[in-house]
């Protein structure tokens, strides 16, 4: 297994390093072939290389795109030598046998990261490169692949101390880490390929902009740039004005989350839901959404995953309420509906929605994927010695669906499919968990059995020390925090179950 080198094919993108390998090959006797700048390299040193032209008879073709692809180089490292067909190959099509393979990549990375054009990043896919370090890391048995010039000073520690004989250990070692650089380098151009961020800021400023009534407040202008009309359908009301705007995105993006559930609905005020229930009838769902705080609900943004018939309309029109959608309505819900002159009644439209987000950041923007991990039951770890009851673990989807949509720091508290009540968007989980408690207590929800669920980790005991004495059994949290053990102990001391989902929904 021990083998003695007597060749080696060189491609390296950074020569820097490349000097005393090459000497040090030279010297053992070993047979250079290489490629274009690096053969020039090699022979500026005044030493013997052979340049792979001359083993594949052809020239490097297409602006160097093709240099290396070709059997004879292929061959000379895919061979098995104690294959006697393949030795019988190696010699009836003449090819050289390559025993040591030194290849440093296009670097990618490194272009992106400049901020180069897309071509001359496209350019900077190594092709020949990496299928070079594959082969010869697929064929350790026979041959050693230096993959990356981060590897020239162990390859020439090896070399020289085994004076041109490497051991399979050592050969598999250098395999191991040309796979490690293989996979890494076509991850690093699937992100590439992956990202349309850039497109997103272009497409947003590729669309008609609407003049608002004003912004966030009278005094500001306000725009808005995309295509209403392509995703709703207006069928009542007054003009949306740039807060509607944004309470029905949000509501939205919160109901997207329901969507395969049975008849849900949500009333959301400053982005944030106050209310939400999924029921057997939709207008079940609207009564007890309604109960989770039926003060906030006022002038409140209405969301349905079902149609709305007259039974619900009815209930709704007792409210003062911006806005409803829904997927559609009976002739009677909407003629109750329509009651009001100013209430807006949209139907949401089946259409694809961005899948970035952008927002103004100092003098530029941030852009970012939308956060679409929907915690399902098989995200989910038990932490404690309890195990939440199967209606414990649909409240506490339930539940964390609605925390990925709250502004953070979030906690959630939910109880048969209905939110009991939530903090929002404080500077601490206590906080919000406090607000959440006093809000569930002032509407008379009776939180013994409810569940709490929090956008975050639990830094510290404290909330589900604070959870427990308000009655709730059950809590669902990303994990993560090194002191998450102290509230597992809590938990497990107290009776409690905790669920991780490993997955943090910051809202900010
Ligand atoms: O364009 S390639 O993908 N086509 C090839 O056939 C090929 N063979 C080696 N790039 C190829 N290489 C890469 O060229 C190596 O990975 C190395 O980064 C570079 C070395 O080229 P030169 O020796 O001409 O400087």
């Amino acid at each position: 297994t021990a083998k003695k080198a007597s060749s080696a094919l060189i491609s390296v993108f950074h020569k820097d390093g490349l000097e005393p390998i090459v000497r040090k090959l030279d010297e053992l006797g070993v047979t250079l072939y290489s490629t274009g700048g690096t053969e020039k390299f090699i022979r500026d040193l005044g030493l013997n290389v052979i340049p792979v032209e001359e083993v594949t008879d052809y020239p490097s073709i297409l602006g160097g795109r093709v240099k290396t692809l070709h059997p004879k180089i292929f061959g000379g490292i895919l061979n098995r030598q104690e294959h006697e067909g393949d030795v019988a190959q190696m010699q009836e099509f003449e090819i050289p046998q390559l025993d040591i393979v030194i290849v440093d990549l296009y670097p990618f990375e490194k272009t992106v990261a400049s901020g180069a054009s897309e071509q001359d990043i496209i350019e900077k896919i190594d092709i020949g490169g990496i299928s070079l370090i594959r082969a010869a890391a697929k064929n350790y048995k026979d041959v050693l692949c230096v993959s990356s010039m981060e590897d020239y000073g162990e390859f020439l520690d090896v070399i020289t101390n085994g004076n041109g004989t490497t051991s399979i250990e050592e050969r598999k070692k250098f395999a191991t880490k040309a796979f490690n650089i293989s996979s890494h380098y076509d991850t690093a151009i699937f992100n590439y390929f992956n990202q349309n961020h850039d497109q997103a800021v272009l497409k947003i400023s590729e669309q008609k902009g609407q003049v608002l009534r004003y912004g966030e407040n009278p005094h500001q202008k306000g725009f808005f740039f995309g295509d209403f009309e392509a995703m709703f359908t207006k069928l009542h009301g007054k003009e949306l004005s740039y807060n509607n705007l944004l309470d029905v995105d949000a509501a939205v993006n919160l109901m997207s989350e329901f969507k395969n559930d049975a008849p849900t609905f949500a009333i959301l005020k400053h982005n944030n839901a106050c209310g939400l229930a999924t029921r057997n009838t939709i207008k079940e769902a609207y009564v007890d959404a309604l109960a989770g705080d039926p003060i906030s609900a006022f002038g409140g943004i209405l969301i349905s995953n079902s149609p709305i018939d007259e039974p619900t309309a009815e209930e709704i029109h007792k409210l003062f309420c911006e806005v409803v959608i829904a997927p559609s309505y009976s002739d009677e819900a909407l003629d109750i509906l329509k009651g009001k002159k100013n209430r807006i009644i949209l139907i949401q439209n089946e259409v694809e929605m961005p899948d970035t987000l952008v927002r103004t950041c100092l003098n530029g923007v941030l852009v970012q994927d939308k956060d679409f991990k929907t915690d399902t039951e098989e995200d989910l770890q038990t932490a404690t010695e309890k195990q939440p009851a199967p209606q414990e673990i649909e409240d506490l989807l339930f539940a964390s669906k609605l925390c990925k949509h709250t502004k953070s720091n979030t906690i959630v508290l939910a109880k048969n499919k209905q939110l009991c009540a939530s903090g929002t968007g404080q500077t601490s989980r206590v906080d919000a968990l406090n607000q959440a408690i006093h809000k569930a207590n002032s509407f008379k929800f009776d939180l013994n059995g409810a569940v709490m669920a929090s956008d975050a980790f639990f830094p510290f005991p404290d909330c589900v020390e604070i959870a427990h004495k308000a009655g709730i059994k059950s809590v669902i949290q990303p994990g993560g925090s090194i002191k998450d053990q102290l509230s597992v102990d809590y938990c497990n001391e107290n009776g409690l179950s905790m669920v991780m989902t490993g997955t943090r929904h910051f809202k900010h």
